[in-house]
């Protein structure tokens, strides 16, 4: 676990130059099972690669892993990760996506955009979203790390897109997690080796915007109860600030089956 100043380090990192690098952050068992466990989904569901230029064409990605397995229950949680994110947002974050990215030979490189572009507030502004990726195998220059551009979380505007940008590659160690503002510029990198980079997009945003991936109904409600109660805040069962995403003034964990501990505004 984080000691409280590495987690300040790291989110006046992200604050200042747009990301960070949390070196060995995830357990390698964990890791381990993780890229198993994809192989399997992507056998399993028959996953194919993608059909854009911006989810690529050698590259597979698999969406709402949090409806896959146990296993991935342990990622939007993880204790030297999740920190850091509450320290760029704030305790009531949630969940925006959660999907794994598996970058093969010979793709090119994703164009540079920023995660929140599609969001229609002035530049700069405080983030409303803070992705990180998770390295399930070493990130090299040459295998499609993650391409950013430091600082560029402060421009008054986001890309353009499909122009050339000078980056540079995100090269972390297996295990390590690349933690983003998400207004920095960036994009995944081309792969020149014969061996797939696999990663984990773990994207979250502010607990009053909405999420990318509708996880409230995406996950089935029987899957969600089973979360740990942190989780299901994360995944949106939570209310922001006592008032966001209330239904008739009580928690929606009330539908998971959780007693009602949640105080409201309306309470204070
Ligand atoms: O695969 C990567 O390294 C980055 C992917 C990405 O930025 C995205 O899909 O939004
Ligand atoms: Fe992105």
């Amino acid at each position: 676990m984080l000691d409280p100043k590495t987690v300040d380090a790291h989110v006046e990192r992200i604050r200042k130059q747009g990301f960070t690098i949390i070196e060995n952050a995830i357990e390698p068992d964990l890791v381990a099972g993780l890229n198993d466990d994809l192989l399997r989904l992507e056998r399993e569901l028959e996953i194919k690669p993608g059909k854009n230029p911006f989810e690529g064409f050698k590259t597979v990605r698999i969406y709402n892993l949090l409806v896959h397995g146990k296993l991935y229950e342990r990622i939007p949680v993880h204790e030297n990760v999740l920190p850091v994110v509450e320290g760029v947002l704030d305790r009531g974050c949630l969940v925006s996506s959660l999907s794994s990215i598996g970058i093969d030979f010979d793709e090119i490189a994703q164009p540079i955009h920023a995660d929140d572009q599609l969001i229609p507030i002035k530049k700069p502004h405080v983030p409303t979203v803070c992705n990180t990726m998770w390295a399930l195998t070493d990130f090299t220059e040459a295998n499609g790390a993650t391409r950013i551009i430091p600082g560029s979380h402060l421009a008054d505007h986001s890309p353009e897109y499909g122009r050339d940008y000078e980056s540079i590659p995100a090269v972390m160690s297996r295990g390590s997690v690349l933690v983003w503002h998400g207004s920095l510029w960036h994009g995944g990198g081309a792969n020149r080796t014969r061996e797939r980079r696999v990663g984990i997009a773990m994207n979250y945003c502010a607990g009053y915007i909405r999420q990318q991936e509708n996880q409230q109904l995406g996950i089935p409600r029987e899957i969600a109860a089973g979360f740990c109660e942190r989780l299901k805040e994360l995944v949106g069962y939570g209310v922001y600030n006592g008032l966001i995403g209330h239904i008739d003034k009580t928690s929606p964990m009330a539908l998971l089956g959780q007693r009602e501990g949640t105080r409201m505004i309306w309470d204070v």
